[in-house]
């Protein structure tokens, strides 16, 4: 008998459901880099309203709609603020540096939400020597912050700092759905609080590619030209578009589902000798949790050949990520699992 694995390396390995797939046989296509793909016209016309922006741009990924969003709105030379534990400082390959030519300068966040002040003791004073500061990311749901939601008022206030500075600023909202299920307040209400921002299809709500990057109409055309010369200008895309579209639609709002699975799972979890979590911290579908005895890579190499994928994120902790392929009973499984391995380390 095949061995059911439970997969919690992240959202991003989820699959598309036989309806998405029917969907997307079934979408309406053109050449987008002409503009002619009528599915991904109306992916970038809803999203553009979803997030109260003008305009909206169906990206490859993730990466691409922040790197994009760097590039449009900085100079070579100049220096961006984000969070220590930030996605785009920590995951995406130095492409700051290496695409928009910009130093990364990171502020001391809290499980990734850092303050105004914090923003505002960053900024350097006029000099000949200093990079000039063009740029403030935040990052919510924060990745490495554990899931955490950045409460609407410090959006609010970090922002305003940044704009008093003259800085632009960019929300990398990868996982903006969790934000918004998880407190209720809609992906526009953080929006509004930004320049641009990026969403992602392809995690927690199931689609198999894809991202969108949103702002003004101006902003969106340059960064229509950055996404041809990143290599992001796809052809017949609109069967992506499709599932992205029929993701937002169907799987939003069961994002709920994978929270209260997490909850469960850092419960669990926190009544295992040798693993600590404060499960009262798990606010989304992400469950960090530190090993006192054992190495994770070690336990997450073990639990693999148990059926239980997870990920170490360094030698002390693991990652495991709530998404739409676990089933009911998986998290008591994989919690049975966790432990007895966890006792023969
Ligand atoms: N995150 C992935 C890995 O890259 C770590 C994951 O498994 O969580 N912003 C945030 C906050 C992200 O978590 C990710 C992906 C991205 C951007 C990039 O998205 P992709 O993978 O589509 O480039």
């Amino acid at each position: 008998m095949n061995q059911r694995i439970i997969d919690l390396r992240s959202d991003t390995i989820t699959q598309p459901s036989a309806e998405m797939r029917a969907v997307m046989a079934n979408a309406p296509v053109g050449d987008d880099v002409f503009g002619d793909d009528p599915s991904v016209n109306r992916l970038e016309s809803f999203i553009a309203g979803l997030l109260g922006k003008e305009a909206a741009l169906f990206v490859p990924s993730g990466t691409m709609a922040n790197q994009i969003a760097i590039r449009c709105h900085t100079r070579h030379g100049d220096e961006i603020l984000l969070d220590a534990n930030a996605h785009i400082y920590w995951y995406e390959a130095g492409a700051p540096a290496a695409l928009s030519g910009v130093t990364c300068k990171l502020l001391p966040g809290r499980r990734g939400i850092f303050t105004a002040q914090d923003v505002i003791s960053a900024l350097r004073p006029m000099n000949d020597h200093y990079p000039p500061t063009s740029l403030l990311c935040v990052e919510n749901t924060h990745n490495r912050g554990g899931g955490s939601v950045w409460p609407i008022e410090s959006v609010r206030e970090v922002t305003a700092a940044a704009k008093d500075a003259g800085l632009r600023t960019h929300l990398d909202g990868a996982r903006l759905w969790n934000a918004s299920v998880a407190t209720g307040i809609p992906e526009s209400d953080y929006a509004s609080h930004f320049d641009s921002a990026s969403l992602c299809f392809s995690k927690g709500l199931g689609a198999p590619v894809g991202s969108a990057l949103a702002g003004t109409k101006e902003f969106i055309g340059l960064a229509r030209r950055f996404r041809k010369q990143f290599g992001g200008g796809m052809r017949q895309s609109g069967i992506l578009a499709a599932a992205a579209q029929y993701a937002v639609e169907n799987n939003r709002q069961r994002l709920a589902i994978d929270h209260k699975n997490a909850r469960k799972l850092a419960k669990g979890l926190a009544s295992i000798p040798g693993i600590l979590v404060n499960s009262a911290e798990i606010e989304t579908n992400m469950v960090y949790f530190e090993l006192t005895a054992v190495s994770a890579p070690a336990l997450a190499e073990e639990l693999r050949k148990k059926g239980v994928w997870v990920m170490a994120v360094d030698e002390r902790r693991i990652r495991a990520v709530l998404n739409l392929m676990v089933h009911p009973g998986d998290v008591p499984t994989a919690l049975r699992i966790i432990e007895y391995t966890i006792c023969r380390q």
